[in-house]
């Protein structure tokens, strides 16, 4: 993993930023925030600017990007919610949105799904008593598997961002890295092959979105979600070069349509992603990129208390070329993928 620790005039600039970007706009869902977001994120420090273009480039070797150092001020931010669509307006945390979502433009275009969270850019990652033992950002009793964000499209992000507001108990937020992995004991071929049905997450089902407002975009999404879940196309768990794949598994929503061979190598692959699993413990301020293409993550179990001081994280998702997702948004600057 590569880490950047900002120094204290890097700190003070990037302060500047938020606050000059925090009176210009309200929202990070508006277009004219995603508009300017490019120019603006060429305004952070250099030095942020040029190693996170390292990290983008060279795919190889890296896996995550820590970005350590910015102040979050726990009383501006207010309790941790209680549900995922508890918003303030202005939201009491929207300079750390705009810290991670400049960092990310840094990466690539911000991008998200009309089916997850109502189609915001910025998601909470926090847990919610109703999907306490779920595999979603809002479960807390069960390890989190380790998985690829949205495995199930080709659409997923290039990258996953998040930025904690707060993580009382340190609780970790778990990583494997291809290149830590030993290629020779895997049975390459059949990860390479389309042999595995890839479902939508539970993210993307109804029940765990907000149905009682009208949003057309997202039910449209949901149905096609729902379609995806009958029928899936199938795909490679692996593709692009065989000495350094690319990665597309989530393994609760993965099988191997009743193919023992190819059920085994997945399940090699398993056994070696867990094996090789590191944590970052996630501390206020802190920004997380993972590169969702070279690497899996997941989050280790905890205790959540619903009482305001649970451990809380911002999302976002990047995508290294939005043309790729075109069909499914309803203009070239919309982000929202059907
Ligand atoms: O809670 C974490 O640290 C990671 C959660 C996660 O996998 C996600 O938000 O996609
Ligand atoms: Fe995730």
């Amino acid at each position: 993993m590569s880490e950047i620790q900002l120094e204290a005039q890097e700190v003070d600039s990037i302060l500047g930023l938020l606050n000059h970007v925090s009176s210009d706009f309200s929202s990070i869902d508006s277009p004219e925030f995603l508009m300017q977001a490019t120019p603006l994120a060429q305004e952070l420090p250099r030095r942020l600017r040029a190693q996170m273009n390292d990290f983008r480039l060279q795919d190889d070797g890296r896996g995550a990007m820590l970005i350590r150092g910015l102040p979050v001020n726990e009383q501006r931010i207010g309790p941790t919610p209680a549900r995922w669509d508890e918003r303030s307006t202005p939201s009491r945390t929207f300079k750390e949105e705009v810290f991670l979502a400049l960092c990310g433009t840094l990466l690539g275009d911000l991008v998200t799904w009309a089916s997850e969270q109502d189609g915001h850019i910025v998601h909470n990652v926090l847990p919610i008593k109703e999907h306490e033992d779920s595999q979603l950002g809002w479960g807390s009793a069960n390890e989190f598997i380790l998985h690829v964000e949205d495995a199930f499209s080709p659409c997923s992000p290039d990258y996953l961002g998040l930025i904690c507001m707060r993580n009382p108990e340190a609780i970790g937020t778990t990583l494997s890295h291809l290149a830590d992995l030993d290629l020779a004991q895997l049975d390459l071929d059949t990860l390479f092959e389309k042999n595995y049905y890839v479902r939508p997450d539970d993210a993307h089902l109804a029940s765990a979105n907000q149905l009682n407002l009208y949003n057309a975009q997202r039910d449209q999404a949901l149905s096609r979600r729902e379609e995806e879940i009958k029928a899936p196309p199938k795909t490679a768990i692996f593709f692009g070069d065989r000495r350094a794949p690319y990665i597309r598994l989530d393994p609760p929503y993965t099988d191997a349509g009743g193919c023992e061979k190819s059920a085994q190598a997945m399940a090699g692959l398993l056994h070696m992603l867990n094996d090789k699993k590191t944590r970052v413990r996630l501390q206020p301020g802190d920004v997380l990129f993972i590169d969702n293409c070279r690497a899996v993550h997941g989050r280790d179990p905890f205790r959540a208390r619903y009482d305001g001081t649970d451990r809380w994280l911002k999302r976002v998702k990047v995508t290294r070329d939005l043309r790729k997702s075109r069909e499914f948004r309803s203009s070239a600057s919309c982000r929202k993928i059907l």
